[in-house]
C-alpha cells in the first residue's frame, strides 16, 4: 500500500535572500526525503512558500522606505527562482498573502474561539513614546531572562530558543529607533496553551524516533509550564482578525498564521490540481504521515504551538516528525571580518552548478550539531568525491564498454567477486533507503557514495583492460556488472542528485522518466549498447577557494 506523505518545509520570512544555511537546514533534507518517497511509489505532497507578514517584513520595508508588500513580493520571487534552480521538487511553493490562506486562517481562528481555546486578555506591551505605537516581536530587542543572550526578540530568544513575551526582556529597546519603550495596556486574543499542557506532554513523550535535541527542547519547555500566548498584535501588516469590534487596527500574530500555511498550501495545491478534496488525504486520513523540515529556532512553534492549534481545531493530523536541523556556519575564514556575510544562493548559482552544492550540503548537513561550510570543503567534495569517485567510476565503465563492445550481453556465469559486487548493490539500496526513512541524510549519502567506492575497487581488482586482451568474455562480465552498479547508483543518488541521476539514466539508454522505476537496481536489458558518455561533473580549480574567501572578506 503506498503511503501518503506530507513534506512540509518551513515558510521563510521574505525580508532577505536565501543563503546556504537556509537551504542546508530545510530544503535539501526535505527534497531528498520527498524524492525518495516518490521513487518508492508513495503519494507525496511537498509544500512551502513565503511567510509574508509580521514584523520581519515590516522592519525591512521601513529600512528601505517602501511598503511591506513590495519587500515581500520582491524576496518571494528571489526565493522561488533560486529554489527552482536548485531542483527542489515542490508540488506547490506559494506564499501567505493569498485568499486561500486568509480564509483558512480565519476558519481556524473562529473554530478555536468557538471551542473556547482563545480568550481575550489585557496585557502590558511596549509602547514607543517617540513613534506613538506599540512595539511587538522584532520591533524590540533586549536581554533574555533565561540565558542572558543580549539580542533576544519580543517573541523568541534565538540563543536558547524559548518563546518569550516582551515583558520578559531585560533592558528592552526599540529596534526601530533605539528608544526605550514604556509599557502600556492593550487587549488581545490569547491562545490558551495551558489547556494543551497534558495532551502535548503525552503526545511528545513517546516520540522516540525524533532527533534528541528536538524532543528534549520541546519537552523541557512543556515541563516548565505552558502559558497562554497573545496571538494578535497592534501592527498594520498581517492578516485581519475576524472579530467585529475592537480589532480593526490589530492583526494576527505572524507565527500563529504562518504554521497554518502548511494546511492552506495543501488546500491550494489540491485546488490547482483540479482535485479540490485531495488535501484531505494528507490531513484527515489517520494513516497519512507528515514531516516538517526546518531550522532549530523554529522548533517550539512546530512542537507546541502548531500541535496545540491542530488539537484545538480537531481531526487534523499532528506532525509525525519535526525534522529540525542545527545551524550551518560559515567557516574557514576570519569570523570577525565576515560577520554579517553569508553565501547567498543566487550568487552561488550565478557561478556554479546546483548539484555539487546539493551534494556538499547533504554531506555536512547539521543534523545533530552545528556544522561548517567552507569553500575548501566544497571544492574537495566536488573534486575528490563527485569527480574522482562517482564521476570517474561511471566514466571508466561506460567508456570501456563503448570502445570495446558494440553490444554487451548478459553474462551466463559470474565469479565470486562479481556476485559480491552485485550484492553490494542490493546492500546500498537497503542502507540508503533505511537511512532516508530514518531522516539520517548524511549517513544515507555515505552509503550511496560507498557503492561508487566499492565499484571503483571492483574494477581495479578485475582489471578489465587486461581481461580485454586475455579473455574478452571475462571483460564483458566485469563491464556488465559495472553497468549494474551504475544503474544502482542512478537510483540511490536520485534523491540527492536528480539531474546527475537523469543523465546516468539516459547514458544507460533508458528513455522513460526515472520516477517510474521504483527503488531498485534498474533492470539492465539483456543486450545493451552504450554510447560515448559525457562527464557527470566538472573539476574545480583550487583558486576557487581563495577567490571565494576573498569575496567573503570584502
Ligand atoms: N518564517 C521563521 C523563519 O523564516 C518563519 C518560519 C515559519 S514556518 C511556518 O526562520
Ligand atoms: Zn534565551
Amino acid at each position: 500500500m503506498p503511503k501518503k506523505i506530507l513534506v512540509a518545509v518551513a515558510l521563510p520570512y521574505v525580508n532577505g535572500e536565501p543563503h546556504l544555511g537556509h537551504i542546508a537546514g530545510m530544503n535539501v533534507p526535505a527534497d531528498i526525503f520527498a524524492r525518495y518517497h516518490r521513487l518508492r511509489g508513495n503519494q507525496v505532497v511537498m509544500v512551502s512558500g513565503s511567510d509574508m507578514h509580521g514584523t520581519p517584513t515590516a522592519l525591512k520595508a521601513m529600512d528601505e522606505g517602501v511598503e511591506p508588500i513590495e519587500i515581500a513580493t520582491k524576496y518571494h520571487e528571489i526565493w522561488k527562482n533560486s529554489l527552482e534552480k536548485m531542483g527542489f521538487s515542490y508540488d506547490l511553493y506559494t506564499h501567505t498573502h493569498t485568499a486561500t490562506h486568509k480564509k483558512t486562517v480565519h476558519d481556524i481562528f473562529l473554530k478555536l474561539k468557538q471551542q473556547d481555546f482563545l480568550s481575550e486578555k489585557t496585557q502590558k506591551m511596549p509602547f514607543s513614546t517617540t513613534e506613538k505605537m506599540f512595539l511587538s516581536d522584532r520591533f524590540v530587542e533586549g536581554e533574555c531572562p533565561f540565558c542572558s543572550y543580549k539580542n533576544a526578540r519580543g517573541d523568541q530568544c534565538d540563543d536558547c530558543g524559548r518563546t518569550l513575551d516582551p515583558t520578559d526582556l531585560i533592558n528592552i529597546k526599540s529596534k526601530r529607533d533605539g528608544s526605550t519603550p514604556k509599557f502600556k495596556d492593550t487587549t488581545h486574543q490569547f491562545l490558551n496553551l495551558s489547556k494543551f499542557q497534558d495532551a502535548l506532554e503525552e503526545w511528545i513523550s513517546d516520540k522516540n524516533d525524533w532527533r534528541p535535541n528536538v524532543k528534549n527542547q520541546s519537552m523541557g519547555m512543556i515541563k516548565e509550564g505552558l502559558i497562554d500566548r497573545a496571538i494578535t498584535r497592534d501592527i498594520e501588516w498581517g492578516i485581519s482578525v475576524p472579530i467585529k469590534e475592537g480589532y480593526e487596527n490589530k492583526r494576527i500574530y505572524v507565527w500563529f498564521e504562518a504554521v497554518i500555511g502548511y494546511l492552506s498550501a495543501t488546500i491550494e495545491w489540491a485546488e490547482i490540481s483540479g482535485t479540490p478534496d485531495l488535501w484531505k488525504d494528507f490531513w484527515l486520513d489517520e494513516d497519512a504521515e507528515s514531516y516538517y523540515f526546518q531550522g532549530k529556532d523554529n522548533v517550539p512553534f512546530h512542537t507546541i504551538i502548531w500541535p496545540a492549534i491542530l488539537l484545538g481545531y480537531g481531526n487534523l493530523n499532528l506532525p509525525t516528525d519535526v525534522v529540525a536541523n542545527e545551524y550551518l556556519n560559515l567557516g574557514g575564514i576570519d569570523f570577525s571580518k565576515s560577520k554579517g556575510h553569508a553565501v547567498w544562493l543566487s550568487d552561488y548559482l550565478s557561478r556554479y552548478d546546483p548539484e555539487p552544492l546539493r551534494y556538499y550540503l547533504a554531506s555536512i548537513m547539521p543534523e545533530t550539531s552545528d556544522s561548517e561550510f567552507t569553500w575548501a570543503g566544497y571544492v574537495s567534495a566536488n573534486n575528490n568525491e563527485l569527480v574522482a569517485t562517482l564521476g570517474n567510476f561511471v566514466h571508466r565503465v561506460l567508456t570501456m564498454t563503448n570502445k570495446n563492445f558494440e553490444i554487451l550481453s548478459k553474462p551466463s556465469r559470474f565469479g565470486k567477486t562479481d556476485l559480491q559486487a552485485l550484492s553490494d548493490c542490493d546492500k546500498a539500496l537497503e542502507d540508503v533507503s533505511q537511512s532516508i526513512q530514518d531522516r539520517k541524510f548524511r549517513s544515507a549519502l555515505q552509503s550511496a557514495m560507498k557503492l561508487a567506492q566499492s565499484g571503483n575497487k571492483y574494477i581495479d581488482q578485475k582489471k578489465p583492460w587486461f581481461e580485454l586482451k586475455s579473455d574478452k568474455t571475462k571483460a564483458a562480465t566485469t563491464l556488465w556488472v559495472g553497468i549494474n552498479i551504475i544503474a544502482t547508483l542512478r537510483t540511490v543518488f536520485y534523491p540527492f542528485l536528480p539531474s546527475t541521476s537523469k543523465l546516468i539514466h539516459e547514458m544507460l539508454g533508458f528513455k522513460e522518466n526515472t520516477l517510474h522505476d521504483g527503488w531498485e537496481r534498474k533492470k539492465i536489458l539483456d543486450d545493451i549498447k552504450i554510447e560515448s558518455p559525457s562527464p557527470l561533473f566538472k573539476k574545480l580549480e583550487d583558486t576557487v577557494i581563495e577567490d571565494e574567501n576573498n569575496r567573503l572578506m570584502n
